[in-house]
């Protein structure tokens, strides 16, 4: 008997892109269910070769269902994960809604997975920033041997980050340059065709952006409190594939061939590393991929165990939509969670 897996938020990118890699990774369903607002009722979505009629987030019955992977954004997630974890369906969301919560596991499952069991509390688990959770693939393997300090990451964002609007918008600005049409900025703050906007999400108090205190407040609680996280985040006209330049500052000793060796070894990492033309990773090498990949590894000669690295990954995969189903794969393999149907 296989699970029953609900997907609130089915028709926007990262909903369909929870479909395609259920079905891809043979996740252990016996069904599933597309959820999303009542103006997407009856919309059609694939799931494998099947064909999936959006039903009403806000009149389905949770009781039956074992799972439900959360990606409708933090207002419908912080109205509706409560109620649904009431119902004892686990939520994984994707929005920032519980990521700071103390009762709510902040999950990366090559980095913190003993911190999953902490679920029950309120049945609902989080998924991080797409930025962050790249940047902790990568960053765990090195702390684990060389404790991190301070890390300091630019961050190349892609338009898809910000949604089909923001994918939108970069198409149609293009496509107004190239017949000198008037471009209009809706989505995002300026112009992001053939531009890069140092700003995502609000401003707060002190001058960082919301994305940019994201970026730490994640890593310090996933990874290490201890760790200094300084971030700035911009937005550069690529379709899909969030990068990041990434300087690290180490507590002990270590080179650029060691961190490259044990990257290799890591999971969830790929090391791309050629000092050669085109021998590392872009965005658009990275876009549909699970890896979390690594190119550019270098020591920093201006400070004492000081590394530089280049991160790339698909923010619509690792940074989202796979991250929430291979959470669903940590409580399935550990036995965290049965089907209730089985169990009835
Ligand atoms: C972006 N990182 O690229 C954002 C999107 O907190 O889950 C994801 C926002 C979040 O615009």
């Amino acid at each position: 008997m296989g699970f029953k897996i609900a997907i609130a938020g089915a028709t926007g990118n990262v909903g369909r892109e929870m479909l395609n890699i259920l079905e891809e990774r043979g996740f252990p369903a016996d069904e599933v269910v597309a959820l999303a607002s009542r103006r997407s009722v009856g919309t059609e979505v694939s799931y494998g070769d099947k064909t999936l009629k959006v039903k009403d987030l806000a009149t389905y019955d949770f009781s039956d269902t074992d799972i439900c992977l959360m990606s409708a954004g933090g207002t419908i997630s912080k109205e509706w994960s409560p109620k649904i974890g009431a119902q004892g369906c686990v939520v994984i969301d994707n929005s920032s809604a519980f990521r700071y919560d103390i009762d709510v596991p902040l999950i990366v499952p090559e980095v913190n997975p003993d911190a999953v069991e902490g679920f029950t509390k309120k049945n609902i688990i989080a998924n991080p920033n797409c930025s962050t959770a790249q940047l902790v693939v990568a960053l765990k393997p090195l702390h684990d041997k060389a404790t991190i300090k301070r890390v300091v990451v630019s961050t190349y964002q892609s338009v898809s980050g910000a949604g089909k609007e923001g994918m939108d918008e970069l198409f149609t600005q293009t496509r107004a340059v190239f017949v000198a049409d008037p471009v209009e900025a809706k989505k995002f703050t300026k112009r992001i065709a053939f531009n890069v906007i140092p700003h995502i999400d609000e401003f707060m108090e002190d001058g960082q952006t919301k994305e940019e205190w994201k970026v730490t407040a994640e890593t310090k609680k996933m990874l290490d409190p201890k760790i200094k996280v300084t971030c700035t985040a911009v937005r550069v006209p690529v379709f899909i594939g969030h990068s990041e330049a990434v300087n690290i500052e180490f507590e002990n000793p270590i080179t650029a061939d060691e961190a490259r060796e044990l990257l290799r070894e890591a999971p969830g990492c790929l090391v791309i590393d050629k000092r050669e033309d085109a021998g590392y990773v872009t965005p658009l090498d990275a876009a549909g991929e699970d890896a979390t990949y690594i190119s550019r590894i270098r020591e920093d000669s201006t400070i004492d165990n000081g590394l530089n690295m280049w991160v790339v990954s698909d923010n619509l995969r690792k940074g989202a939509a796979l991250n929430t189903v291979q959470i669903a794969e940590l409580l399935v393999a550990r036995g965290l969670i049965q089907p209730k149907k089985q169990a009835a």
